[in-house]
């Protein structure tokens, strides 16, 4: 078990789930020092962790995790103990239009963050990876769930360069030694959420009375995970989980994306006829569904956040920070969605 007084690098700490992990690591852990290395891509957004800037053991350094000069020169300024490695490409339409930068983010820039790990020494290298590499299950056989003996089985360009890197990240335990561990969790929701995922993009055209465009029949399911709930799993394994390991995060809560849809419409006193279903994404995965009994076995870790409160603590928070979504949505972002929705 770690527990003295670390230094972390948290990579994509300016994104959605970094950020939370960021705020949650700040606060139960007031004596360590916490980088965030960020690229600040479209996803990444510097205002989210203004909270924090000014606190005396937290940086934040703009810099690509593909960047070997800028990384090695983080390690041998900071020296870290534990890296936790969030940055990636992470959107699964974005990967279909376009998959060579999430081959470049999520596989080279593992491999770089590394081989930093190798040359100057840590304690613990945590990747964050997801449920999509095991592929999906079908609809009709709700007995079957996720474990971390599921084969790989990827379905988009995202999933498989997640894949690739978690492959990467066992390779180089078993040649290298280097002390790894890799956390797959199911979808997450909550605040700082950007607003091209389901949850976020939904409540934000509710909001405005825009079409909700649902792909299909809306009948995939999801497994959803409220976003604290993931960085105490983390936070878990970076300090007890064992070497090597992979662990698997998921609430049991599977839900048609359809029912989301119809939930934040109630929620937010919104007619259902703004559903608009849309063609569907290419190759989508049926369903989602984690079985988490590793990490509750070994580590102790249950979710804590019921969806039906979680999902209201996420709509206030979206009713709260309008001016944070509506300036994304009002940038380059917009640009994206006129050329992905034709409604
Ligand atoms: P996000 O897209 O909101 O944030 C990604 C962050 O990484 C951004 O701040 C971005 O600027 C940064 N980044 C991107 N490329 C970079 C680069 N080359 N160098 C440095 N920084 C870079 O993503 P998220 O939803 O917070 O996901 C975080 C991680 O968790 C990802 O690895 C993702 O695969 C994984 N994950 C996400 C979910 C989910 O539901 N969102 C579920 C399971 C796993
Ligand atoms: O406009 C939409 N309409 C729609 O019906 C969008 C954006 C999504 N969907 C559907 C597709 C999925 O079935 O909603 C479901 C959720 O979609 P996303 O929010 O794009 O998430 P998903 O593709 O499931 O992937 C997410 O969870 C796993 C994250 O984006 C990944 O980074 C994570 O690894």
């Amino acid at each position: 078990m770690i527990n003295k007084i670390m230094t972390i690098i948290i990579t994509g700490g300016a994104g959605f789930i970094g950020s939370n992990f960021v705020f949650h690591m700040l606060k139960k852990y007031p004596d360590y020092r916490i980088i965030c290395l960020d690229k600040l891509t479209y996803a990444g957004n510097l205002s989210t962790l203004a909270p924090v800037m000014e606190n005396s053991n937290f940086r934040f350094v703009k810099a690509d995790i593909c960047d070997r000069e800028a990384v090695y020169k983080l390690f041998e300024e900071e020296n870290p103990d534990i890296v936790v490695n969030f940055a990636a490409e992470s959107h699964v339409d974005r990967s279909i239009e376009d998959p060579g930068i999430f081959l470049q983010t999520n596989i080279m820039g593992t491999a770089t963050l590394m081989n930093a790990c190798r040359k100057y020494g840590i304690v613990r290298y945590h990747q964050v990876s997801t449920d999509e590499v095991y592929g999906d299950l079908p609809l009709d056989r709700p007995d079957l769930f996720f474990t971390e003996e599921t084969p790989i089985h990827t379905s988009s360009p995202y999933s498989s360069s997640k894949a690739a890197a978690d492959l990467l990240v066992l390779a180089y335990h078993r040649t290298y030694g280097l002390p790894v561990t890799i956390s797959r969790c199911s979808n997450n929701y909550g605040p700082y959420h950007f607003p091209e995922k389901l949850i976020p993009l939904m409540i934000a055209n509710a909001l405005n009375d825009k079409p909700l465009p649902v792909y299909g029949e809306g009948l995939n399911v999801r497994d959803w995970l409220y976003v604290e709930d993931h960085c105490k799993a983390i936070d878990l394994i970076i300090h007890n989980g064992k070497i090597g390991e992979v662990y698997n995060i998921g609430g049991h809560n599977e839900m048609k994306n359809i029912d989301i849809v119809k939930i934040i419409c109630k929620a937010l006193g919104k007619l259902e006829s703004l559903i608009t279903y849309v063609s569907d994404r290419k190759g989508h995965d049926m369903r989602y569904a984690i079985d988490p009994t590793k990490i509750y076995n070994e580590l102790g870790w249950r979710p804590e956040t019921m969806f039906k409160d979680g999902i209201h603590k996420t709509i206030q928070w979206y009713l709260d920070n309008k001016e944070w979504w509506e300036t994304i949505i009002s940038g380059e972002y917009q640009n994206y969605y006129d050329k992905m929705y034709d409604i």
